[in-house]
Order: structure tokens, then C-alpha cells, then sequence
């Protein structure tokens, strides 16, 4: 069977600064924290030797050309850009991204250009990071820099990548810098970077610039173990807290009034203002991007909650593991194909089906030279799992779902913030010792499929 896809559908993959660039003037939370802790990391190595794209940009963007890549995500980081956060605009990385839009909009690469991704300047997480607005205003102004310097030739923003994540790892569930645990900091944290959000959104529109803005969310489809009504609440509560938090903003301007409500009840709501919520309603979006990895499976608790015990989104739901899942046990993440499918469903459906693309999917594969054939990695499991997804997603699209293209995690293995290099996700396999790049199988099978657009599966 043929799967064809719409014309000008984007084909590419996504990356980010502070995973590929390398370390240099512009102290970010992951080098600081590295210094500190560098036994946090996989084998103890940190942001300071990622793949070095600081010096091989050129040639890297010739192997995205050479995946027949039309577009391609990466994100300026706003510590290299402005060191402090707030003040002097460092011009040698202004002529850095500029060199970098300009050669991808040269070789008909379309930029996507992400603004944050999970990066937050040292000087800012000084001052109390997202916790404290003087941060919100500090990047809404780092936004507006960007926007007049390169907003003439990007034509696709993104606010944030995957905005809760830095909320779960640095005030949840301890895998970031602060390493807080505490829910209420955890609600202030998210509930700013969607005020943050919606301030670059505000400074786009006033610029009146050519292009789209928009926001790149995990969203993680939340699956009862039962139509039991106490599974079913425990998957509202954890789709709530984990998609909806960021996603009704977006799309809606507004919060569930249900999460609103659960988090009053128990005393766990941010302070807000009263001018808030106009907003947050100016920050909805053109485009969303949707980052998909695996679905979160839940059940309602088995046991009661310890009233000591601090405040967790689990006083709610227990995970659930599925008998016979899928697993992909390098990263430990369920590989569920249809989940895609589900999220362009409900987007299409409760959502008034915006525009929207997959932003990241992919398979993180631990001690990949063991599939080394004739000097390349012969990563079939990836090629299945790319045209497994990109089967669902063809069927949401055949259903009228407004999904306008598919990026791949990612271009060239990668350094992967606590597991370092232990996986690998890119196209092309990065030698750490020599530096060189060689194109799995799975790049030779993407640059067909997008010179083709489309692949053929039985
Ligand atoms: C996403 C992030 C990426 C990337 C990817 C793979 O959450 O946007 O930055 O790292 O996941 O996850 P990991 O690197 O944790 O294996």
C-alpha cells in the first residue's frame, strides 16, 4: 500500500541549541549544574562537547540537504544570545544564527525556530527563574530581539518546546535544575511560562511580521486502564494536569475551569493578577507543534494518599502497565502508534482542528554500533517505527485532521540532558571521538520518503 501525503508537507527533523552547538560564553542552568553535579549525568559528560554544530553548521546543513529535509527545527539560545538575560545582545552569535538561517533558507531548508528549550539563562534562575515575573518580561524582551533580527527571514516561531517539562524535572520530579520538589512552585513555574508565551505572542502580533507563531507541546495521551469511572477520572486528571495545563492556553486562551478548581480545592493555585487572563487569551497560537513520544497509561490509586506526603499529581492516579505494551527499553518509554492518531483526533475535534505538525517523534537506541553493516547502521527497528507513525498519522490526515508535516528527533545523534549520549535518536550517527557523521539507514529511507512524499508499507 501506498501512503502519499498532502502536497508541501513538511519533511524534517528537530533539534536545539544547547543539544548540539557546544558550550560558550552565556551561562545556562545545565552548564552550571554540570559543574556542580556532574554525577547527575550518563557517564558524567556534559553540555560542553554536544556535536559540535558551533563549528560544523555548513556541512551539517549540506546532510540535512542531503536527507531531502524542507524544513528543519532548532532553537536560539537565549544565554549564548544575551549572557545576563537582560542586557547586551552578543553580536558574534547574532552573525552565528544568522549565518545558520540564511544557509538553511539558501538550500530550501525552511527554518522553525524554537525560543526556549529547556535553556534558562544562569543569571535568570539567579533571580528565581519562571518563579519570578521580572523573568517573564526578561524573555518576552529576548523575544522581541530575536523577532527583529531574524524575523524577516524565520517564518515559523515557537515560544517554548515541551514548556512542562522543565515544570516536571526542575520543581517535580527532580531530573532538572533547581531539583525542587514542591507542586505549588511547580504551578507558578508553568502557569508563568504560559504568561511568558503569551507575551512573545503579543510582541509578534505588534510587529505585524510576515511569518506564524506558535508553541511546541509533549502531549501525552492519557489512557484509563478501564471505562471504570475511577480510572477514567484518575486519566482526566493526569490529561489535566499534564496536557491540558498548557494546551487549553494555547488553543482556548484560557484554563480548564476543572484544574482551576482541583488546584483551589487544595490550595495549590499560582498567585495571579487580575489583568492575567486577557493575557493569556492574546496568547493563542497559528501553528502547534506536537512532540510525541509514548502514551501515559493510568489506573485510580490502589492505595490512600499519606496526608504528610507532599502535594503530587499521583494523589490522583496510579500508572498503569498494560500487559503486553510495546516497549522501547533503552529509554523506557511505550511505543504506541496510535497514540498519534488520538491526539490529531481530539486537536481536530475539541479543539476546532488548528494547524499543527508532528514537531518530534522518535526511537532512542542504546549501543547502536552493534547494528553496524558494511560501515552503516542498519537501524531497521527506526524505519519501522517512522512508517508505523507515519501510518496513523496518514489516516488522521485522510480524516481531515490539519496536520501540515512530520519532524523527526533528530538530525545528528545528540547529547541527551541526564542520559547524555547513552541513546541515540539522529539520521546520522555522530562518532564522539572523531566527531564524524555517517547516515543510518533510517536517513536514507527519510530522504526517500520526503523526495517521494510518500513510502510504501504492506
Ligand atoms: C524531548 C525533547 C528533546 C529530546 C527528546 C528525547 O522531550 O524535546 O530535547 O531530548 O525528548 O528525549 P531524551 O533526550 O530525554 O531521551
Amino acid at each position: 500500500m501506498k501512503y502519499a501525503f498532502p502536497d508541501n508537507f513538511w519533511w524534517g527533523s528537530a533539534s536545539s541549541a544547547l543539544q548540539t552547538e557546544g558550550a560558550r560564553e552565556g551561562e545556562t542552568t545545565w552548564d552550571y549544574w554540570f559543574a556542580r553535579e556532574p554525577n547527575r549525568f550518563h557517564n558524567g559528560v556534559g553540555p560542553q562537547q554536544t556535536s559540535t554544530f558551533y563549528q560544523n553548521w555548513k556541512t551539517d546543513i549540506q546532510l540535512l540537504k542531503q536527507l531531502n529535509h524542507n524544513s528543519f527545527r532548532t532553537s536560539i539560545s537565549w544565554a549564548r544570545l544575551i549572557p545576563d538575560g537582560i542586557g547586551e545582545v552578543n553580536s558574534e552569535e547574532v552573525d552565528f544564527y544568522n549565518q545558520v538561517i540564511d544557509e538553511l533558507n539558501e538550500q530550501g531548508i525552511t527554518p522553525f525556530i524554537t525560543l526556549f528549550h529547556f535553556d534558562m539563562p544562569m543569571a535568570m534562575q539567579e533571580i528565581g527563574g519562571w518563579e519570578n515575573r521580572d523573568v517573564v518580561d526578561a524573555y518576552a524582551r529576548y523575544a522581541q530581539i530575536c523577532f527583529e533580527l531574524f524575523g524577516d527571514r524565520v517564518l515559523h516561531w515557537f515560544t517554548f518546546n515541551e514548556p512542562i517539562v522543565p515544570v516536571e524535572g526542575g520543581y517535580l520530579y527532580d531530573f532538572h535544575y533547581p531539583n525542587v520538589v514542591d507542586f505549588r512552585r511547580a504551578a507558578t513555574v508553568a502557569y508563568h511560562t504560559v504568561l511568558a508565551h503569551a507575551k512573545a505572542v503579543q510582541a509578534y502580533r505588534a510587529g505585524h511580521y510576515a511569518g506564524e507563531i506558535g508553541i511546541v507541546l509533549n502531549l501525552t495521551p492519557s489512557y484509563p486502564r478501564s471505562q471504570n469511572p475511577a480510572d477514567v477520572k484518575a486519566a482526566h486528571i493526569a490529561d489535566l494536569m499534564f496536557n491540558r495545563s498548557f494546551l487549553d492556553p494555547v488553543l482556548r486562551g484560557e484554563y480548564p475551569a476543572d484544574l482551576v478548581a482541583l488546584l483551589k480545592s487544595y490550595d495549590q493555585l499560582p498567585a495571579c493578577k487580575p489583568e492575567d487572563g486577557f493575557l493569556i487569551a492574546e496568547g493563542k497560537i497559528d501553528l502547534l507543534g506536537v512532540n510525541y513520544y509514548q502514551p501515559r497509561r493510568v489506573k485510580c490509586r490502589d492505595s490512600a494518599v499519606n496526608p504528610q506526603a507532599p502535594f503530587m499529581p499521583e494523589w490522583f492516579f496510579d500508572s498503569y502497565e498494560m500487559p503486553g505494551r510495546k516497549m522501547n527499553p533503552y529509554r523506557g518509554w511505550e511505543i504506541y502508534e496510535p497514540g498519534i492518531y488520538d491526539i490529531l483526533v481530539n486537536l481536530r475535534d475539541n479543539y476546532g482542528n488548528p494547524r499543527c505538525f508532528i514537531s518530534e517523534n522518535g526511537m532512542g537506541v542504546e549501543n547502536e554500533q552493534r547494528f553496524i553493516e558494511n560501515g552503516q547502521i542498519n537501524d531497521h527497528y527506526r524505519i519501522e517505527f517512522i512508517s508505523e507513525h507515519l501510518t496513523w498519522l496518514h489516516k488522521g490526515i485522510s480524516e481531515g485532521c490539519n496536520c501540515l508535516g512530520y519532524h523527526m528527533w533528530t538530525f545528528i545523534d545528540n547529547w541527551s540532558w541526564c542520559n547524555a549520549y547513552k541513546n541515540r535518536y539522529g539520521f546520522i550517527q555522530l562518532d564522539l571521538e572523531t566527531q564524524q557523521r555517517t547516515i543510518k539507514k533510517s536517513g536514507e529511507w527519510f530522504a526517500a520518503t520526503a523526495l517521494n512524499n510518500s513510502f510504501e508499507k504492506e
